[in-house]
C-alpha cells in the first residue's frame, strides 16, 4: 500500500476480476447499498469516530452484516463547505493503512473516497475494488489514467468550487458529467465502469440540491448508472432543522424518492435502517 506506483506499472495487478463487482451488483435488480466509513477526524456527520482502526475496522463489519453491498472508505473529509482541512498524500495513506486491507476482507466490494490519484492506485493495491471520485476525474490530472490502468469501477461526481444559486444546476451537472466522460473516453475507462453522482451537498444550494434529487431522472439520458449520497446532508436541515445524526428520516426519504427516480446505489452513513426503508419501498412499489 505503500508503494503505488509499483502497481501502476504491474499489469499482472489488473485483472478482468477487478471489473465485475459493480457489473455483479447491479445485475440484482435492486437498489444498492453503500456504507460510509469515515477514517477522518473532521468528516461533517462522524468525523473522529472511527479514526481508530479497530473501532472502524469493527463498524466496516457491522455495516456488512447489516447489508452493505459496498463499503465506500474515506480518509480525507470531502466537507463541501469550505472548512474541510486538505490532508497530504502521507496522512490520508497512514489513516487507510491500518484499516483498509482488512475491510477489503469482508467479503463486499471496497470502494476508495478520494481525489488523490496516487492515494487511489494505492488502495487498489491494498484491495479496493472501485474509485470513488468527488471532483468527477477533473481535478487530479493523473486519476484518469489510474482508473483506467486498473480497468476498475469509477464512480463520477459533480462537483463545484462554490455554490450559485443563480444558476441552472441541472444544465450545470449535465455539463460537469459530459466533461468527465469525454475525459474518461480519453483515457479508455470503459463506460460499463462508469457510474454517475450529480453530487448531493456539493457546490449547491440545499433548493439545487433538492432539484438534483428531484430532477434526477433527466440524468438517466447518460445511459449509465446513479449513485446518490444524500445521507445525513445539510439540505435536509434546511426542510426539517437537525443536527447531522438527527438526519435520517430524511436521508431515507431522500434516498427512496431518488431511487424512485432512477438512482442505482445509494450511500448511506444508516445501513441497517436505509436497507429496510429501501425493502418496504419495493414491497410496496412491487404491490401497485
Ligand atoms: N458525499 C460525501 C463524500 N463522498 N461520494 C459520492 N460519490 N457521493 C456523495 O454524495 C459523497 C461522496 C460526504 O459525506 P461524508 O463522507 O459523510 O462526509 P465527509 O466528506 O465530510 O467525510
Amino acid at each position: 500500500m505503500s508503494l503505488p506506483d509499483q502497481t501502476l506499472s504491474n499489469p499482472a495487478s489488473v485483472g478482468t476480476d477487478t471489473i465485475r463487482p459493480l457489473a455483479r451488483l447491479l445485475a440484482l435488480g435492486r437498489p444498492i447499498v453503500m456504507g460510509v466509513l469515515n477514517v477522518t477526524p473532521d468528516s461533517f456527520s462522524d468525523g473522529g469516530r472511527f479514526l481508530d482502526p479497530s473501532r472502524a475496522i469493527e463498524h466496516a463489519r457491522r455495516m456488512v452484516g447489516e447489508g452493505a453491498d459496498i463499503l465506500d472508505i474515506g480518509a480525507e473529509s470531502t466537507r463541501p463547505y469550505g472548512d474541510a482541512v486538505s490532508v497530504p498524500f502521507e496522512e490520508e495513506m497512514r489513516r487507510l493503512d491500518p484499516v483498509l486491507p482488512a475491510v477489503a476482507e469482508l467479503g463486499v466490494p471496497v470502494s476508495i473516497d478520494t481525489m488523490k490519484a496516487k492515494v487511489a492506485a494505492a488502495a487498489l493495491a491494498a484491495g479496493a475494488r472501485i474509485v470513488n471520485d468527488v471532483w468527477g476525474l477533473q481535478r487530479d490530472p493523473a486519476m484518469a489514467g489510474v482508473v483506467a490502468e486498473h480497468a476498475v469501477p469509477v464512480v463520477i461526481m459533480h462537483n463545484r468550487a462554490a455554490a450559485d444559486p443563480a444558476i441552472d444546476i441541472m444544465a450545470d451537472i449535465k455539463e460537469f458529467l459530459g466533461r468527465s466522460l469525454a475525459i474518461a473516453a480519453r483515457s479508455g475507462i470503459a463506460r460499463k465502469n462508469i457510474v454517475l453522482d450529480p453530487g448531493i451537498g456539493f457546490g449547491k444550494t440545499p433548493e439545487q440540491s433538492i432539484t438534483a434529487i428531484a430532477r434526477l431522472a433527466e440524468l438517466k439520458a447518460f445511459g449509465l448508472p446513479l449513485l446518490i449520497g444524500a445521507s445525513r446532508k445539510r439540505f435536509i436541515d434546511k426542510v426539517s432543522p437537525a443536527l447531522p445524526n438527527r438526519r435520517l428520516g430524511g436521508s431515507i426519504a431522500a434516498h427512496v424518492i431518488a431511487v424512485d427516480n432512477g438512482a442505482a446505489i445509494v450511500r448511506t452513513h444508516d445501513v441497517a435502517e436505509t436497507v429496510q426503508a429501501l425493502k418496504l419501498a419495493a414491497a410496496i412499489r412491487s404491490a401497485r
